[in-house]
């Protein structure tokens, strides 16, 4: 198979979907520069790999020259205290996004996550323009995100697509997860969007696959062509069976966000889901 002639830079390379996703860059691109803080084994032909910290803003001009698109994983993925959260989600995304502009860099792919919006009640169905409403200090942080590419898009002209992960794995891992699940393939498929639509400006979408039983109103993903092949209902078996061993999070099961909603909660239950 002939590949794209592109160099892609993939931060957090050596996280899990990082991991996950190295393969499927493999086979559509020149190119790939690996980064992360932590290292990166078995390296294919086509790629290469460059030890980096996100707020290093000499590192981050030099690994950013000659690159054509960023995919970007690298920073905190889960919740952290405010000084993890702005070091490596704030500073980091900023530090990259001023690198990748003074570099030329064309297209950005910011994973954002579900916990930006994991504050809305179960029960809500929303689409990318219902405002922000993040569960944790790390969502807020994918919120943040999803702006200042708005702001490097607008101004600059880097086109930018942020997507809302769900949840990685093999398969949903719980009954939230069968609303939020996506699969790697269906994952890389929004990425290579990101990478390639040639009339993105910037956009945000959710990152899920087929889900019967989503959250989401994911008109702007379909709109650039993503057609998920995988379903979360196909795994509902095994879910539900993960799901009687999970324990119990009486506040946690009402929000989008489960565990990162439910974490230091102790706000008005009823008033912030009616709301
Ligand atoms: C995320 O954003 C996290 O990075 C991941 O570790 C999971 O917790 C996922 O959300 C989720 O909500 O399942």
């Amino acid at each position: 198979m002939t590949l794209l002639d592109k160099t892609i830079l993939l931060t957090g390379a050596a996280g899990d979907i990082g991991t996950r996703i190295r393969p499927y860059l493999q086979s559509r691109y020149n190119r790939i520069v690996l980064s992360d803080l932590n290292d990166v084994f078995d390296l294919a032909e086509n790629e290469t790999f460059q030890k980096a910290d996100l707020v290093d803003k000499h590192a981050m001009q030099k690994i950013c020259q000659g690159i054509d698109g960023v995919v970007h994983l690298g920073g905190q993925s889960v919740e952290g205290d405010w000084e993890t959260v702005n070091s490596c989600n704030i500073q980091g995304l900023v530090t990259l996004l001023e690198a990748a502009h003074h570099e030329g860099v064309k297209r950005f792919v910011f994973a954002s996550s579900n916990h930006a919006i994991g504050m809305y009640s179960r029960t809500r169905r929303i689409c990318v323009d219902t405002r922000v409403r993040p569960d944790s200090r790390y969502g807020l942080s994918k919120a943040f995100g999803e702006a200042l590419c708005a702001l490097y898009a607008d101004k600059h002209g880097i086109r930018c697509l942020s997507i809302r992960i769900g949840n990685v794995a093999d398969k949903p891992v719980d009954l939230r997860r069968l609303s939020m699940w996506i699969h790697i393939e269906d994952l890389f498929q929004l990425i290579s969007l990101g990478l390639e639509h040639p009339t993105l400006h910037n956009e945000i979408v959710f990152g899920c696959s087929r889900n019967d039983r989503t959250f989401w109103d994911n008109a702007p993903a379909f709109r650039l062509g993503y057609r998920p092949k995988h379903k979360a209902e196909d795994h509902v078996a095994d879910a539900m069976a993960a799901q009687q061993k999970t324990c119990p999070d009486l506040i946690g099961e009402n929000f989008q966000g489960g565990t990162f909603s439910s974490a230091e909660f102790d706000g008005d239950l009823e008033r912030t889901l009616w709301s």
